[in-house]
């Protein structure tokens, strides 16, 4: 497990970065990121249907895969490894989560510092076509709900944010604002987006500032996200890492727990902090 100089250590740290990706929803039954594309999507290579060029070419099968991911969101429970998670907020002052995931299960099981770098799957947003909006010259309307580019002015007057928030990411045809006739997309980031500028500098200034930061379920291959573990090394952080296989990070490592989240994580946090209930701030 940890080696006893390393927990000392680890029980002096002040702020600490837990950074989870698809690995970390396995155990609630999420599929991870590389596994997405199963059944009936096996022949879809996520990275080319989670994108505004994909949405834009077709919006409805798009719309329907992220359908598909959102089923198994909704029947998800966060697992023992989110719960070990939230409880490191017990004995340590400073507890940032920075999740790739979309699946609102860190919130869920308790952590309350949580950092959504791709978004969250349960959220909806206006479809803005970025490329449509630099070809033409008339200066696009902005819709006062859904803050998207309006298709045409108020199909709805009365529409109000209730009507936005009332629309869910489920099966059926792409849904439009209420009040412009917008369509409506997953509030995630797809690949070749950017993402938010300030969540980013946040996750940053995180992990170039903690004292430790716990990696978790991640193949490290989307970047900027994948950058912030090397970020933390580089400024001499205590860095581990939870993944059932090796991984680029893994030499680098202070230490590796090779296992899932959900059974290596209550354990882990145990054995260096205490058991669960016992408070330490
Ligand atoms: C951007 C939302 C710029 C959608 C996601 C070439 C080289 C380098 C970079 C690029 C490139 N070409 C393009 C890029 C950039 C691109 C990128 O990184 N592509 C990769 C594929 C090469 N990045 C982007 O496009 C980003 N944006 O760069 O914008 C820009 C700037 C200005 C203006 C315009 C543009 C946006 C990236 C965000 C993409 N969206 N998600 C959705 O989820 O539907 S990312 C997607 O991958 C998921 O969020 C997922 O979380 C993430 C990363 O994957 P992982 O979480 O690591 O999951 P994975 O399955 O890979 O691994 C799971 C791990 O868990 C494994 O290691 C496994 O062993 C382990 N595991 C399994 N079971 C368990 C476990 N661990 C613990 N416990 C278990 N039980």
């Amino acid at each position: 497990m940890i080696a006893p100089e390393l927990q000392e250590r680890l029980r002096a740290v002040k702020h600490c970065v837990v950074f989870t990706g698809a690995g970390m929803s396995a155990e609630s039954g999420i599929p991870t990121f590389r596994d997405r594309a199963q059944g009936l999507w096996a022949k879809v290579d996520p990275a080319e249907v989670a994108t505004p060029y994909a949405f834009r070419k077709n919006p409805q099968f798009v719309w329907d895969w992220h359908v598909h991911l959102a089923d198994a969101v909704r029947r998800a429970r966060p697992n023992d490894g989110h719960a070990a998670v939230a409880r490191l907020q017990q004995f340590i002052p400073r507890v940032t989560v920075i999740t790739q995931n979309i699946d609102n299960l860190h919130q869920a099981a308790g952590s309350r510092n949580v950092i959504e770098l791709h978004g969250n799957l349960m959220r909806l947003k206006a479809f803005v076509d970025v490329d449509e909006l630099f070809n033409g010259d008339a200066s696009p309307l902005i819709c006062r709900l859904c803050n998207g580019y309006a298709v045409s002015d108020e199909l709805d007057r009365y529409a109000g944010p209730e009507d936005l928030a009332a629309i869910e990411l489920k099966a059926g045809s792409v849904p439009r604002c209420p009040a412009c006739g917008a369509l409506l997309r997953p509030d995630v980031v797809w690949f070749g987006e950017p993402l938010h500028p300030g969540m980013l500098e946040d996750a940053f200034l995180a992990a170039e500032t903690c004292d430790a930061l716990i990696c978790i379920g991640t193949s490290l291959e989307v970047e900027p996200a994948a950058s912030l573990p090397w970020r933390a090394i580089n400024r001499g952080a205590l860095v581990i890492e939870v993944n059932p296989v090796p991984t680029p990070l893994s030499l680098a490592a202070n230490a590796r727990l090779a296992g899932g989240a959900g059974e290596v994580l209550p354990h882990f946090v145990s054995s260096v902090w205490g058991s669960p209930g016992r408070r330490s701030l």
